[in-house]
């Protein structure tokens, strides 16, 4: 496959309400769109799970483009006729950055999937129809708003619940939260937000029977997990730690988790993921598929991921509508709980031309 073009946008969502975690509180999304078009006239598509500020992960949006227009892309249009497969190696000496890297090898996957005529959800190996749904909720301005926004989430038939946690909101909301629904699968997400000596506080949360803790310590701090782990009976999770398959085979052999928060975009992309998965399903440990606020595009390509055999644990994959008044494609509308997995060629959604030109804040072409 050849590029012929390349087309760069930005552009902006807000959400149906503020999502609030420690590290920020976001009221719209920004997000990074790009279109390939190879030498056939073949398109693929992508989005860019970066933020508008780099206070998930040292990337983003602003500085993606940057790279991708200064380093990455040159260097696939130089490489001629390349695979989906083969951007990873060719983009390797260039440190970081899994989220921009993701990106361009997601477009290029979608276009040759299409040039295959199989659905991504094939090609990576699925083998559900339909997967079931979790919501993560934010960090609420008062208890009784918390309950209120997640009666409307249980109402609309969620599967599990996910509480954002941080130092002053963690024991209290928990407790609420299961005291009014004792049987939901429920877990909590700190975003890094405690230290080592935080043990005896988040051992308190084992009482309430939770999936896990999602990244309570520094995502560099893969010696202090193993040690809260030791501390604590409730799994602990990590996600910003894992930013490849080595790091997951580390934090695993260290015993620093016993599940792990795949996202795509934070390991370099869905190839990565897949091998991660693997390592994961040969070694009992149990996968869910992260979000981060994806549009139509990035969300059609989790739902495929997490229809993996290893991800027997319900995923951040949510409606659209948890997110967004108006997704730039077909909505993912949930039933009963599951979202059917996109069964069409490449990623299985394309974008609404129309409402994305409405939103788009920047574009350019790079035409070869
Ligand atoms: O359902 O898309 C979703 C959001 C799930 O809580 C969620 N994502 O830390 O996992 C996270 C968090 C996040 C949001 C991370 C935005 C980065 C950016």
């Amino acid at each position: 496959m050849k590029i012929a073009e390349l087309e760069l946008r930005t552009i902006n969502l807000p959400l149906v309400r503020p999502f609030r975690t420690s590290f920020g509180t976001q009221t719209a999304r920004e997000v990074l769109i790009l279109k390939v078009t190879t030498s056939d006239g073949i398109v693929g598509w992508s989005e860019c799970v970066a933020m508008s500020e780099p206070l998930y992960s040292p990337e983003y949006v602003a500085g993606s483009l940057d790279l991708m227009r200064r380093f990455l892309i040159p260097t696939l249009l130089q490489a001629g006729d390349i695979s989906a497969e083969s951007v990873a190696p060719l983009l390797a000496p260039f440190l970081g950055s899994p989220m921009a890297k993701a990106t361009l090898e997601t477009a290029l996957l979608d276009a040759q999937l299409h040039i295959e005529k199989r659905s991504l959800a094939d090609f990576l190996g699925a083998n559900k129809t339909k997967i079931p749904c979790g919501v993560s909720v934010g960090i609420a301005p008062n208890i009784p708003q918390l309950i209120e926004e997640v009666s409307g989430y249980i109402a609309d038939g969620y599967k599990r619940i996910k509480l954002k946690i941080e130092p002053g909101w963690d024991i209290d909301p928990v407790a609420e939260v299961r005291k009014n629904w004792p049987d939901i699968p429920l877990q909590v997400d700190a975003n890094q937000a405690y230290s080592r000596s935080d043990g005896e506080l988040l051992s308190k949360l084992d009482q309430f029977e939770l999936l896990l803790i999602e990244q309570p310590l520094d995502e560099h701090d893969i010696l202090g997990h193993a040690l809260l782990a030791k501390q604590v009976q409730t799994p602990i999770c990590l996600d910003e730690s894992i930013t490849s398959l080595r790091s997951a085979e580390d934090a695993l052999a260290l015993k620093a988790t016993t599940v792990i928060n795949i996202k795509p975009g934070r390991v370099g992309g869905y190839l990565e993921a897949v091998k991660i998965h693997d390592l994961c399903l040969n070694e009992g440990i149990p996968v869910w598929c992260g979000g981060m606020l994806e549009t139509g595009i990035g969300r059609a390509a989790n739902v495929a991921l997490a229809a993996l055999p290893g991800f027997t644990l319900p995923g951040d994959t949510s409606a659209s509508s948890r997110f967004y008044h108006q997704d730039i494609t077909d909505p993912f509308v949930m039933e009963d709980g599951y979202l059917v997995v996109p069964q069409t060629v490449g990623i299985g959604r394309v974008p609404h031309l129309e409402f994305l030109d409405s939103i788009t804040s920047h574009k350019e072409t790079i035409r070869v």
